[in-house]
């Protein structure tokens, strides 16, 4: 089994709930859920600024599926919680779960890249997986503490719930 890290992303309708049916969902499809950050309010980032803040939150799971079969997982776990697909890129989401590492496994398709490139410049993937794991580095050895430390001024991050488990 490899270690991976998922990152969950919420806002529409009742942030947390969908946060928590996702950890539910999960281990139907082959992905055990072996930890969760605490939950985290946070702040449009990317290509939409203007719409409601988010909750995010990480998981450790562990899982025998590769790179392709844990993205299959979890798009078919945002199917299931009533994400439509082809929603805006970036835009409102009730659920949103991405896959952020799977151990050392470093992957390049059209559908998916490992690690999730933007793992290293968001606050809000950041945060929590560094509560997960403070000594967290890339396949490469970089510390995701070093690139929290790098992170310029905003991507507001509030700590404002329990750990999902
Ligand atoms: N997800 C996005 C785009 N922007 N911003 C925050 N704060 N949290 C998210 O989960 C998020 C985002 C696309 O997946
Ligand atoms: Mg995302
Ligand atoms: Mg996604």
């Amino acid at each position: 089994m490899t270690p991976g890290y998922l990152g969950l992303g919420s806002n529409v309708g009742d942030r947390r709930e969908q946060l928590l049916a996702a950890v539910q969902e999960l281990p139907k499809h082959g992905v055990e859920v072996v930890a969760s950050s605490s939950v985290y309010e946070t702040e449009p980032v990317g290509l939409v600024l203007d719409q409601r803040d988010f909750y995010n939150a990480c998981l450790r799971v562990d899982t025998a599926h590769g790179p392709v079969e844990l993205l299959h997982a979890c798009k078919a776990v945002e199917r299931t919680l009533g994400r439509e697909p082809g929603g805006r890129r970036h835009g409102p989401r009730p659920i949103d779960v991405d896959v952020l590492l799977l151990g050392d496994v470093r992957f390049e398709s059209e559908r998916l890249t490992l690690p999730h490139p933007e793992v290293i410049s968001r606050r809000f993937v950041l945060v929590p997986l560094l509560e997960l794991d403070a000594d967290l580095t890339l396949p490469d050895g970089t510390p995701l503490a070093d690139a929290l430390q790098r992170l310029g001024p905003g991507q507001d991050v509030q700590r404002i719930g329990a750990p999902l488990l």
